[in-house]
């Protein structure tokens, strides 16, 4: 079995060799770029597969506490490159590739992103485990296995296509078929009573049965021989089953089943912050929160006899509320399975089940309809019920004759199952992800239950994992900060509070200066391969990517842009810094204003990018299909974070700490952990605009603002609003952008118009800053230098801490 140290550098390249024979019956002469990354991988597989063995027995001798963090999306990225930097092999296996003719970004590059997941919150899950792992904290990711990942956007004549991502059309090297521990999950047909010793079962029968199949992918640790596992899981059609209902006769019941597991785990829903109500969607739900139950139950027993200590050992965490089925799901199991009664039941859940909010915008709280709930899932939903009911006595109990509180806190209410209702009622824990965000639930969206039980309720601050969004990301400052401040950073990201003492040295700042800038040309090349834009790196990299919605405010900045542009028209030798513009946005499918924004971005990049009169002084480039893997090249070379959302609309943002880490001042509101971030760098260090949380809050209650006065009082608002409608970006159609004209006009319920002029006010500022070459030096490395907090080890540490109460585990591998 092999160690760090024990890297050899010929037996790697042998054993590429010969995974390419194996794999493809092919030397290596005849391979073709995707084989030889299989082979690379399949060598790094290798290696992984011993830690991964050695980690679980570890488990297992320790009867180790475990975190099942239950998640609809881990968008976890490409693995070849992070799995090589944590196994501590990096420069060995790029110097090995080399001499056999292959450079190892190019190898990369033949990976697909796994993309199973939308944004932020898919992403956040990818970035705990990684910090688990690497902290040595016993945890399994449990997910879908999606055959068709995040769509790949295409970007024809200015518009959004999607496009479906085929991510295991060459196979996944890393991922293990696990078949020997597949469950069958059940859907439909109704529940039947049968009193038995005195007391009621229930078997729930005519379902249609689905075989879930786990694959594992190993998460592999930092430099400490830990791999944790995530699960995704695959469906397929349950044999039995099939058997029996050929065997009655009923073929169309048998081909049906077939069908459904097929359709199941087809695609994953592309919506960010918005649900979409779909049966197939609750079908993936209860398909994946059922099986990773199960799953853990029958990990439990392998180790302990007694299922009343279950919270002692195992802990779910729910992503959202898209896995809280699993409290129903886990009542089911304990009472009809494990034969306890409702109260001993519901004592093991409540201290088994934490829940994350991730978001107050309203159309992401997930509602299910009565009618499809109770029909897909019989039995959960007479534990639903049950659990209602229960809930609502307690509410009376505390207010009595209070209606309203019982139409707040209901969980079934209005002829639907609330799904935040039901995960807090069955959690001991409930977190938001940033300070403000927390205590926004606290005092609005989740107030009643707040009152009724303040000690439920707790803040951890999303991370993000400094090894893929520097070690990987951004080799250069990665080895420089290595140099200066030592590599403890890596693993201790309060440790690069260092580099505070070199940021007024103006050698270093040179130094930091001239990375960036080698980003920057890294950028720029990628932007000439993919857009055909010739972008000037030494031009301000101003960049805004995330998804693509209204209350990120892409229409905010690209509004800028259009009057910044004007205003360089109007005034051609008007004193302004070289800016490039520079967006990334997946919008979901049937998100027409977003797309429609994306339209807009681009028809403006058309005009201004072709008008030579302006002689390159601003470019507007949008990165076709935005996504972790280029994200790491974006965000390496950014000089502007725009973090520009409706004050109190993000929960959090990650993207903002990725850049701030990189050593890029934030444009920002505040809102969401932007708060946090200025908190942490200082107000000198970061551009700040626009109304605050309370000002909007104050502005929805009493019932918004009135957009058209500040059209008809502002001039440059008006000048860039008519601009949308008198064809100057869209000749052919002037009708083209109408639709935001009058969101803009009619409410602008993310005021827009309101926060114009402070926003366009803050990038003067930036402009202004950007030409002291020294200050603006100090400045990034200050946001590098202050990034400390936004590791997610310190969240892990968080919520082991408070939530989980994990113990870290230590594995060694034989001689
Ligand atoms: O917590 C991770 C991430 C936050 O950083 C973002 O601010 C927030 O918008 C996002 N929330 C969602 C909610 N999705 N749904 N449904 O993606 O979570």
């Amino acid at each position: 079995m092999k160690k760090m140290a024990d890297f050899d550098k010929e037996s790697f390249k042998t054993e590429v060799k010969n995974n390419v024979k194996i794999l493809y019956r092919r030397d290596i002469e005849e391979a073709t770029p995707q084989m030889i990354y299989q082979a690379v991988a399949y060598s790094v597989k290798d290696d992984i597969i011993d830690r991964w063995i050695e980690t679980h027995k570890e488990y297992k001798k320790q009867n180790a506490k475990k975190v099942y963090y239950l998640s609809m999306e881990f968008l976890i990225g490409r693995l070849l490159g992070n799995n090589i930097l944590s196994l501590g092999y990096y420069p060995q296996i790029k110097e090995a590739l080399e001499e056999m003719g292959f450079d190892m970004d190019f190898i990369e590059d033949q990976e697909r992103d796994p993309a199973l997941g939308n944004g932020g919150l898919g992403r956040l899950a990818a970035c705990f485990l990684d910090s688990l792992s690497t902290l040595g904290y016993p945890a399994y990711g449990c997910g879908i296995r999606y055959r068709y990942g995040m769509f790949k956007q295409k970007i024809k004549d200015g518009y959004q296509y999607e496009v479906p991502d085929d991510w295991l059309i060459n196979g996944y090297p890393f991922e293990v078929k696990r078949a020997e521990y597949a469950v069958e999950v059940k859907f439909g047909g109704y529940v039947r009573v049968e009193q038995k010793e005195g007391r009621n079962h229930f078997i729930q029968e005519g379902y249609s049965a689905i075989r879930a199949v786990p694959y594992d992918l190993p998460v592999v640790g930092y430099g400490n021989n830990v791999v944790n596992t995530l699960r995704i899981w695959d469906a397929e059609a349950s044999q039995e089953f099939n058997l029996e209902s050929f065997d009655k006769g009923e073929y169309s019941k048998a081909v049906e089943q077939a069908n459904l597991a097929r359709t199941l785990v087809e695609v994953l829903y592309p919506n960010d912050n918005h649900i979409s109500g779909k049966e197939l969607r609750l079908k993936q739900q209860y398909f994946f929160i059922s099986a990773s139950v199960q799953s853990a139950i029958l990990k439990f027993k392998e180790t302990n006899d007694d299922i009343h200590n279950l919270p002692e050992k195992v802990v779910f965490q729910l992503n959202d509320t898209h896995p809280t089925v699993c409290v129903a799901e886990l009542m089911r199991i304990l009472m009809d399975e494990e034969g306890l009664d409702w109260d001993e039941a519901w004592d093991i859940t409540t201290h088994s089940c934490a829940y994350t909010n991730h978001t107050i915008m309203s159309e992401a709280l997930e509602k299910w309809p009565i009618e499809l709930f109770s029909r897909l899932l019989p039995r959960v939903y007479q534990i639903v019920e049950e659990i209602n009911r229960r809930f609502v006595l307690k509410i009376q109990e505390l207010y009595p004759g209070n209606q309203d509180k019982i139409k707040s806190m209901a969980i079934l209410y209005d002829g639907q199952v609330k799904m935040a209702h039901l995960a807090i009622a069955g959690s001991f824990s409930v977190n938001g992800v940033a300070k403000l965000h927390t205590e926004i639930l606290k005092k609005r969206e989740l107030k009643d239950f707040y009152e009724m039980r303040p000690e439920q309720f707790n803040n951890k601050t999303n991370g993000i994992t400094q090894r893929r969004f520097l070690a990987h990301g951004n080799p250069l400052l990665a080895k420089w900060l290595n140099e200066n401040i030592g590599e403890g950073w890596i693993t201790d990201l309060s440790q690069i509070s260092k580099v505070k003492v070199l940021v007024d040295d103006p050698k270093y700042q040179q130094e930091f200066m001239n990375i960036k800038y080698q980003n920057k040309l890294r950028l720029a090349k990628y932007i000439k391969e993919n857009n055909g834009i010739d972008v000037d790196p030494d031009s301000i990299f101003d960049v805004q990517i995330k998804r693509l919605h209204e209350y990120k405010r892409q229409l905010l900045n690209i509004l800028h842009v259009m009057h910044l542009y004007s205003e360089l028209k109007e005034n051609p030798d008007m004193d302004m810094y070289p800016r490039t513009f520079i967006f990334g946005a997946k919008a979901a499918a049937g998100y027409k204003r977003a797309k429609l924004t994306i339209k807009l971005i681009n028809a403006v990049a058309d005009v201004i990018n072709n008008d030579a009169s302006i002689e390159g002084k601003i470019k507007v480039v949008f990165i076709e299909d935005y996504r972790v893997s280029n994200a790491e090249i974006i965000v390496a070379a950014a000089d502007v974070s725009e973090q520009i959302s409706t004050a109190s609309r993000e929960a959090s943002g990650t993207g903002n700490m990725k850049f701030m880490l990189n050593g890029a001042p934030t444009l920002g509101t505040m809102d969401g952990a932007n708060v946090e971030i200025v908190e942490e760098v200082g107000a000198e260090n970061a551009f700040i605009f626009g109304l605050s949380a309370d000002e909007v809050m104050k502005y929805e209650r009493e019932g918004g603002y009135n957009p058209w006065d500040i059209y008809n009082s502002n001039q440059n608002v008006r000048r860039v609003l008519t601009q949308l409608i008198n064809g100057m970006y869209s000749p052919d159609d002037p009708e083209r952008f109408r639709d935001l004209y009058d969101a803009l006009t009619k409410e602008d319920i993310y005021f827009i118009l309101k926060d114009f002029d402070s926003y366009a006010e803050a990038q003067r500022r930036v402009d202004a800053a950007y030409r002291d070459t020294s200050a603006w030096a100090r400045m990034a490395m200050m946001n590098t230098a202050c990034a400390g907090k936004f590791s997610s080890d310190r969240t892990i540490e968080e919520y082991v801490k408070d939530i989980w109460h994990l113990k870290k585990i230590k594995v060694d591998l034989p001689k």
